[in-house]
């Protein structure tokens, strides 16, 4: 037995960007029912981005969903880029104006639900099977069986797809209807959470003859650290002691510093892509978020993007929905793709600035330094960097 509801807009997945939209849209007064794979605790718990955008902070300030972000975020005026065994600091708050505020993003997930349930609306967790329909039409659905083995069916006007890379929304959408560009780095990530204060008040992209690695943190009594590894690597040789062991080696400098070692509480490898599909929206289905695209971490935008995506969206489902005004739907994919490819340029330009490729030779050592030693001894050029940063204004 299907039970059967109805709602204006149905979002799949509740991750940054399906609950930021959710909260757009009830601004808006637009009914909306959030559909979540996995569980509440789960998804609070999944350790992923750290680092939130100006516009942002901004964005979730005008919202009311920043007063924790304001009391426990760590604001940041500047990073360090290190090379050559020192520090090049690029101060972004002197080249920019803005900060950038350093906040877990589980943080920010657990701060979001817990706006949402306040309202007395719901999010509908652990729903299995989610399959979308009809979305050539203007009357979509989508399916799911609840965590009681209960089959419903939802009946709605939207559908937005924020479920992420590995989502279903993406795959609903017939193979001639969408131009998928795909571009693997050729190293990962393995990250690492640690309870010990870090070791500098400043994020720290280290580059190294034995590759990359990242400085960061979540509080003031847990750091945040990066390796990059093979794209195939498991974690099977990496004792911690060996982690520790290399990131020592990396972070390596000549001057007072000292990496603060602790306890692991996680660690885990991730591959490094960039990923386009294009255009975002298939009829009533619109994608938002790693739904849509990837890029890698280097950069520090695939959060942000996400929740740049859904601050475009809201007011185009709004006009659609209520005045039957298509112009901002139609326009959503290449407002949105605009921000996304120049992200993506940004984190290929952080990335391969700081990344040792596998293949790399005297000749392509010589370029990434002298990159290195002109982003940080330009004015110009760090205010480049500086302003791709902070992230680039939303409008
Ligand atoms: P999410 O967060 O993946 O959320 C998607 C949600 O959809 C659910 N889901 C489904 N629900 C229903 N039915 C299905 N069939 C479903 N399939 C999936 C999932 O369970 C999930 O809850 O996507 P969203 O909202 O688009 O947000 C994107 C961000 O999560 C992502 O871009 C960032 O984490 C990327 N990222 C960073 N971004 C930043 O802006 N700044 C950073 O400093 C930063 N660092 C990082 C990162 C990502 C990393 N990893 C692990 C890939 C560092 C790392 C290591
Ligand atoms: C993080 O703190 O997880 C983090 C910070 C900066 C990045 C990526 C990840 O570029």
């Amino acid at each position: 037995m299907t039970g059967v509801e109805r709602t204006q807009v149905a979002i799949i997945g509740a991750g940054p960007a399906g609950l930021l939209l959710a909260h757009l849209l009830a601004a808006d007064g637009i009914d909306a029912v959030v559909l979540e794979a996995r569980s509440r605790a789960y998804v609070e718990q999944r350790v992923r981005a750290g680092v939130c955008e100006h516009p942002t902070v901004e964005l979730l300030r005008s919202l009311g969903l920043a007063d924790r972000l304001d009391r426990e975020g760590l604001p940041h005026e500047g990073l360090s880029l290190r090379f050559d065994r020192a520090d090049h600091r690029i101060d972004l708050h002197a080249l920019t104006g803005k900060t950038i505020t350093v906040y877990g993003q589980q943080e920010l997930v657990k701060d979001l639900i817990a706006a949402r349930l306040a309202t007395g609306a719901g999010i509908e967790f652990e729903a299995a099977d989610v399959a979308l329909h009809d979305l050539a039409t203007d009357s979509p659905r989508v399916t799911w069986t609840d965590v009681d083995g209960g089959r419903h069916e939802l009946r709605c006007d939207a559908v937005a797809g924020c479920d992420g890379f590995h989502g279903v929304s993406r795959p609903s959408i017939p193979s001639d209807a969408i131009t998928l560009h795909n571009h693997d780095y050729p190293f990962a990530w393995l990250g690492v959470l640690a309870k010990t204060p870090p070791s500098s008040h400043e994020l720290i992209y280290a580059r190294h003859a034995r590759g990359f690695a990242l400085h960061s943190m979540r509080s003031p009594e847990v750091t945040r650290l990066y390796l990059q590894v093979p794209p195939d690597e498991t974690l099977d040789g990496w004792s911690d002691a060996r982690i520790w062991d290399e990131l020592a080696t990396r972070l390596e400098v000549d001057g007072p510093f000292t990496l603060r070692e602790g306890p692991v509480l996680e660690k885990g490898i991730s591959p490094m892509r960039g990923f386009v599909a294009e255009p975002m929206r298939y009829g009533r289905l619109f994608l938002a978020g790693d739904a849509a695209h990837i890029v890698p971490p280097t950069g520090a935008k695939g959060m942000n993007l996400a929740m740049a995506d859904v601050y475009r969206l809201a007011p185009a489902l709004v006009a659609l929905l209520r005045q039957g005004r298509a112009e901002l739907a139609d326009g959503y994919s290449e407002r949105c793709l605009r921000r996304v490819w120049r992200a993506e340029h940004f984190s290929y330009f952080m990335t391969t600035m700081l990344h040792r490729a596998p293949d790399v030779d005297p000749f392509l050592d010589q370029l990434q330094l002298s990159q290195l030693r002109y982003v940080t001894g330009s004015t110009a050029a760090a205010t480049g960097l500086a302003e791709n940063y902070v992230g680039l204004p939303l409008d």
